[in-house]
């Protein structure tokens, strides 16, 4: 169980205000004449309570109550070039923002959640209970925006009037952060009000850099109260732990589909996108998965392009699954990112006409941004993530210096995208047909495969398993990434897969509108099916075949071979996609590398997948049957087969 607004709300504790009046007069005090008209536009008491004590607390100098407005955006740009948080780049509209040296991911061992007495909070989470919390941020917050400027912003994560949007406060000291939050979200500064009154809740950000030195890293926290639903963020400017707009409120939406949802509603780690078929219809998908795995190439994939990183998912009334994107842009990973598989990402960072915040790339002498895996030629010095950068650095082990950070992003909003659909910004959402799930797995399943039933789907997202990246500080090897979704699940893992399985099984849903539960698996090697090389078996456009081939299976379209582990594509009708979507060639040799399955890695997977979640309380028995009853398949082809089984040997 979550325990809603139980305890005591921790800003509004160290603030001190606790009635309206003494909040606007707070107001009236300490803004300007515009500014406190400005604010008086938002007449929820809650809003305002949080608002005036956050400023009770970190007592900037000065606030400034963002509309949205042209000049308002504008302000904030100049800011966040007074401040040096960002510099101007020579293309029109670019800066370049950068985070300490070593906080250019999310720094997961100073992140907890709030808990009260007794609270079940994730197994893969930290915790702090809520009076050390309360102690903890009144020491490193209180007076923390001294000499600085307070930016208040509202708005929305998901279209305005759309049944599973959430309204919410970015609240910070930084005006990268604030900059990034027009970007990446919907102002929403004059229906804040009327959304707040309509959905009955709000989620606060309250953030700020302190001085932003090196030195204070250690103190750097980021702390979700999911009671009151507010976060706190200090000492630290990577977006991931200072734009708690994003994955701070995700976890609030998590927790809000999982515990108030009625199982009619899910909050994902998943993009949105839409593929056309034969005759132009359009099949939407929505898929997970982790960080620095190539969800934002699947989600530019497609033809209508909705986001690439979260979603809202929803059953209406006439049995249809509908998802909109909380967000209106994109912190992407730019990594790899280059003309032959993002040319539509490329179009925007490498020509003039978009707004960009580049962060933690290089920046050579003619202000030009550079980054590995561009497929351009590297300059041979420059500034980036750690300073000064030359050919042939190397760091403190001897290893060389990339020119990029693995995790240097670009902000972008996503309107300018080529593939952007007109349906992005529709508060109905989008007709949802297909669900994937993948991670960076190179040696065990499947490019593509599909769940028996929603249930071996959700089976799927339980066990997405992938090799780390660079979005976690310190993160290393091949964990689990439960739906690609379990940083970011705040409550018990056995609640929410419960909410997934009850979700998709859903009797509400339309005969006519049943989903596919899918995996997908871009990472699988030459050398884990037999070859010599590291190399990958695919290539990044493959993507386009993999996802056309399942608009055409959600669309009964294609037949497909029955597995142990789900449906697998015929050989037939992939040579065919490869050759009418991308023009090329797909040899038989390689559909065998690509869809035999290696039974003994699958067994191993499955076991790992029952030890870890063994240790979890109150799981789903429905996780283990399923399990179990694979388990049972592949080692009954196993015996017939051997171990690794061809696509022709099974179905028959
Ligand atoms: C991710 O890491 O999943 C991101 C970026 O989308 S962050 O804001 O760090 O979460
Ligand atoms: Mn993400």
């Amino acid at each position: 169980m979550l325990e809603r607004e139980k305890g005591t709300d921790i800003v509004i504790e160290i603030g001190g205000i606790t009635i309206y009046a003494a909040a606007m007069q707070l107001l009236e005090n300490k803004l300007d004449k515009e500014n406190f008209s400005r604010i008086q536009k938002i007449t929820s008491p809650e809003v305002i309570l949080k608002i005036a004590n956050a400023i009770a607390m970190c007592q900037p100098d000065t606030v400034f109550i963002n509309t949205g407005s042209e000049a308002d955006k504008q302000y904030i740009r100049d800011l966040a070039l007074k401040n040096r948080e960002e510099e101007k780049l020579p293309m029109q509209g670019h800066t370049i923002h950068y985070d300490l040296k070593d906080e250019q991911g999310r720094i997961i061992d100073r992140t907890f959640y709030i808990a009260n007495e007794g609270e079940t909070v994730s197994s893969l989470a930290n915790k702090m209970l809520r009076a050390d919390a309360l102690a903890d941020i009144r020491g490193k917050m209180t007076g923390i925006m001294r000499g600085k400027t307070m930016v208040v912003g509202c708005y929305m994560r998901g279209p305005v009037g759309a049944p599973v949007s959430n309204p919410a406060l970015e609240i910070t000291s930084s005006a990268y952060v604030s900059h990034s939050a027009e970007i990446l979200y919907r102002n929403a500064y004059s229906n804040f009000d009327a959304e707040v009154k309509r959905l009955g809740h709000f989620f606060t950000n309250i953030h700020s850099e302190g001085l932003n030195r090196p030195e204070d890293l250690p103190n750097a926290r980021v702390f979700m109260d999911r009671s009151f639903r507010t976060t706190y963020s200090m000492y630290c400017t990577y977006a991931g732990n200072t734009l708690l707009l994003k994955k701070g409120n995700h976890r609030f939406a998590v927790d809000k589909a999982v515990y108030e949802g009625k199982a009619n509603e899910l909050a994902e780690h998943m993009f949105i996108t839409g593929i056309e078929g034969p005759g132009g219809r359009i099949t939407w998908v929505t898929g997970a998965a982790p960080s620095g795995c190539g969800k934002t190439t699947t989600a530019m994939a497609g033809d209508h392009f909705v986001g690439d990183d979260l979603a809202q998912l929803w059953i209406d009334e006439q049995g249809i699954i509908r998802s909109v994107n909380p967000e209106c842009g994109i912190f992407g990973i730019v990594q790899d990112v280059n003309w032959e598989g993002d040319p539509h990402l490329m179009t925007l960072l490498r020509k003039p006409g978009t707004e960009v915040i580049w962060s933690n790339v290089l920046i050579d002498e003619n202000g030009i941004p550079h980054w590995t895996g561009n497929g351009e030629e590297p300059p041979l010095k420059g500034k980036n993530f750690q300073g000064k950068w030359e050919k042939g650095m190397t760091d403190k082990n001897g290893k060389p210096v990339p020119i990029s950070h693995p995790n240097a992003r670009c902000t972008l909003a996503s309107k300018a995208l080529a593939n952007y659909s007109d349906r992005a910004e529709d508060p109905k959402g989008v007709e949802t047909r297909i669900i994937t799930y993948s991670g960076r797995d190179s040696d065990t399943m499947p490019p593509v495969w599909v769940g028996k039933t929603s249930d071996h789907g959700v089976v799927i997202g339980a066990c997405i398993v992938s090799a780390a990246t660079a979005t976690e500080v310190g993160a290393k090897g091949v964990k689990r990434a439960p739906w690609a979704n379990a940083p970011f699940i705040p409550g018990a893992l056995g609640d929410y897969m419960d909410v997934q399985f009850k979700f998709f099984a859903s009797k509400k849903i339309a005969q006519a509108y049943q989903p596919i539960l899918c995996g997908l698996n871009y990472f699988l090697t030459d050398e884990a099916r037999g070859g010599t090389s590291k190399k990958l078996l695919g290539e990044k456009r493959d993507v386009k075949v993999w996802l056309a081939w399942l608009e055409r299976r959600a669309n009964k379209e294609v037949d497909a071979i029955e597995t142990p582990i789900g449906y697998i594509p015929k050989y037939e009708d992939l040579k065919n996609l490869f050759k009418i979507i991308i023009s090329k060639e797909y040899p038989k040799g390689l559909y065998e590398k690509q869809f035999s399955l290696y039974t003994d890695n699958i067994i191993a997977r499955i076991d790992l997948q029952k030890a870890a979640y063994g240790k979890e309380p109150n799981l789903p028995a429905r996780l283990f049957e399923i399990l179990d009853e694979q388990r049972a398949g592949l080692t009954a082809l196993k015996e017939k087969y051997g171990p690794i089984v061809k696509p022709g040997e099974m179905g028959k």
